[in-house]
């Protein structure tokens, strides 16, 4: 069987800093440290985190007062700031740069009067953290059928921004349904649907045209991933998203010759080869990676876990 890892694939900067900075609070701080929400979406993650001593809770009532709070990588509402703030937390926030950019943008557009429509999935953190970061009333459009039930005058001024994790092709459909409808409208495009969202659906696209079975390495619960997956499935691929290599199913290779792998941007290299590993259980398999896109995005932890330890321990 050949099989062919998509690149761009796995850990985006967003989720390596945020792994980083439960690392380093751990370091610098001994645990336990708390964690809201899985820091990113990932148990394999999780599970080596909490073993190192990260104790990960859904909300700060469980979280010991003055004790190290870390937020995840898909922000928080403000609520949850001040919740932190009254409970005298330390808190070491991880939220990703290219979210907090969102909330900023959203807000800049609510101060100069518009209504806010928020393109993005009901009930995801994200979702939750970016309405919660917006003072006033915070339209949530899921699909393009939804813009024709928003009860707006069609001359509002309005304005819209995404989540980061979505179908570029979807989110360009609702963005268009948007500009039909209402007349004084102004957004970001696709533009807030990060680079690592993008660049990872456009090397599953180009990879789905080559192969017969696509592997989405990824957890239920990860929207990038999902979508990863969708793709697959749209170009006419079979296409599966597995957490590991316990997940794949001999009768998906019944007679199928090449193999494509990628991997969500909170699934760890790791599982990709233990992905492989159980491909090569039911036969050889020649690797190769497909031609694409380098990443060199990083960004900056925040600076109170910036001090080198040897000068915090004098
Ligand atoms: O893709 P979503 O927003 O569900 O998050 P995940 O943790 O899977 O990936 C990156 C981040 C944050
Ligand atoms: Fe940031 Fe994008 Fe990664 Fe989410 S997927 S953490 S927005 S870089």
């Amino acid at each position: 069987m050949r099989v062919i890892l998509a690149q761009p694939r796995g850990f985006c900067a967003g989720v390596v800093r945020a792994i980083e900075i439960v690392d380093r609070a751990l370091q610098q701080h001994g645990a336990p440290v708390y964690v809201r929400h899985e820091i990113v979406h990932n148990r394999h993650v999780v599970d080596n985190l909490r073993q190192k001593g990260a104790r990960f809770v859904e909300e700060l009532d469980e979280v010991p007062q003055g004790a190290v709070a870390i937020f995840s990588a898909h922000g928080v509402a403000q609520t949850v700031e001040r919740d932190a703030e009254a409970r005298g937390l330390d808190v070491l926030d991880a939220t990703c740069p290219l979210v907090t950019k969102v909330h900023v943008q959203g807000r800049q557009y609510v101060a100069a009067g518009r209504t806010l429509v928020l393109i993005g999935h009901a009930g995801h953190p994200e979702v939750e953290g970016t309405i919660g970061q917006i003072p006033g009333k915070v339209l949530l459009v899921q699909s393009e059928a939804e813009v024709a039930t928003l009860d707006l005058p069609l001359d509002a001024p309005l304005a819209y921004v995404t989540q980061t994790t979505l179908s570029v092709d979807d989110t360009r459909g609702i963005i268009d349904a948007l500009l039909r409808r209402f007349s004084d409208i102004v957004g970001p495009d696709t533009r807030d649907i990060c680079y690592a969202t993008q660049n990872r659906q456009a090397a599953v696209r180009e990879l789905s045209k080559d192969v017969e079975v696509l592997l989405v390495v990824g957890a239920t619960n990860s929207s990038n991933s999902n979508r990863l997956r969708e793709i697959g499935s749209e170009s006419g691929v079979a296409s599966y998203l597995v957490a590991d290599g316990s997940e794949v199913k001999a009768e998906w290779f019944a007679g199928v010759r090449t193999v494509g792998i990628t991997a969500g941007a909170s699934a760890p290299e790791e599982m990709v080869e233990n992905v492989i590993d159980a491909l090569r259980a039911l036969g050889p398999v020649d690797v190769t990676t497909m031609a694409g896109r380098e990443e060199k995005v990083e960004f900056k932890l925040p600076s109170k876990l910036m001090q080198p330890l040897a000068a915090r321990e004098v």
